[in-house]
């Protein structure tokens, strides 16, 4: 197996998780396509970056992100090789490489942004509750921690691959005070927080959100206890297709993942991801600012319109 088809394969085993660090893994991966190719003329060139971006793209359904950023980026760097008609195979490689590394650079200043806002919106002191694992949302809490605000966080186990251990641990480690609960033991700790902030894979035309599995249940206890429910979510979360009545495709993770050998006749379902009404989110937090739901795609066409078509 090659380096690259290793990287894709961590992505669909999770080894690789979350829709920014999967979106930046998928540019690792057209870096390595390049760095690794043999192409001898830029026609087969370019037919290797197609061909790699359309396997990368749907290494895992559910990630628009990574889905926009294949596509912003490869056009990007096919256009560059079309306008250098004398560039040599080795020039090109590089240029393309340098290209691509741009894009993760940019991913870090947003993500500083969404930070800086994010932290920002917290207050100087209070609980705050979050489900499985968004590097997204741990930037603003460390952010926030950094800034001197005295913030406890509740974080959510997340079955059935305890990613919220991943959060638990980031945010010990970084000092904070945190703690993690079986899944519905958040009841609890709801009625004395005072916000969510969840992640975003996805968020649709009508400001609905796609995240991990159990985000919905999560989004409806805030709202039965008065407590606001913010997403942090990168504009390239947006999925496009979804203004044109696309429907935001869901994940079924395989069954083993809830039990490896269950007794016959007992179904099982695993679906990754679910869908919460815009209805139930107080914001989005962008590296643009702060957004009501309803005004995200329009925000984020503004950031996507400039390189897509
Ligand atoms: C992870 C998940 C995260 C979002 C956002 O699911 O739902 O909340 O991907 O993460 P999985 P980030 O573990 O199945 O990938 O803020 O890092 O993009």
């Amino acid at each position: 197996m090659n380096r690259v088809d290793k990287l894709l394969k961590d992505i669909t085993d999770l080894k690789v998780q979350g829709a920014r660090n999967v979106a930046k893994a998928g540019i690792r991966a057209v870096i390595w396509t390049v760095e690794d190719s043999k192409a001898k003329t830029k026609e087969q060139l370019v037919k290797e970056l197609r061909d790699a971006r359309g396997r990368i793209m749907h290494v895992r359904p559910t990630e628009p992100m990574l889905r926009n950023m294949m596509r912003e980026s490869v056009d990007f760097s096919i256009s560059e090789i079309a306008g250098r008609p004398t560039a040599s195979m080795e020039q090109l490689k590089k240029m393309i490489v340098r290209d691509e590394e741009k894009y993760i650079k940019k991913m870090e200043d947003s993500m500083a942004n969404i930070a800086e806002f994010g932290s920002m919106l917290l207050p100087e002191k209070g609980l705050v509750v979050t489900h499985c694992h968004s590097s997204t949302v741990t930037g603003i809490l460390k952010r926030a921690h950094r800034d001197g605000k005295k913030i406890s966080v509740v974080c959510c186990e997340t079955r059935p691959r305890f990613q919220g251990r991943l959060t638990a641990e980031e945010l010990a480690k970084a000092g904070m005070d945190v703690t993690l609960t079986v899944d519905m033991g958040v009841n609890r700790f709801m009625k004395k927080a005072d916000m969510v902030i969840v992640g975003a894979d996805a968020v649709t035309a009508m400001g609905d959100l796609i995240n991990k599995v159990g985000t919905s249940a999560l989004a409806r206890l805030a709202r039965m206890n008065d407590v606001s429910f913010y997403s942090a979510a990168e504009l390239y979360k947006y999925d496009p297709l979804t203004i044109y009545g696309a429907r935001e495709a869901i994940e079924e993770r395989d069954r083993k993942e809830v039990w490896e050998r269950p007794p016959k006749g007992v179904k099982i379902s695993n679906p990754a991801f679910d869908a919460t009404a815009a209805r139930y989110i107080n914001g989005y937090i962008t590296e643009m600012g702060v957004v009501p739901p309803q005004a995200l795609w329009t925000v984020a066409m503004k950031k996507l319109a400039r390189e897509m078509r």
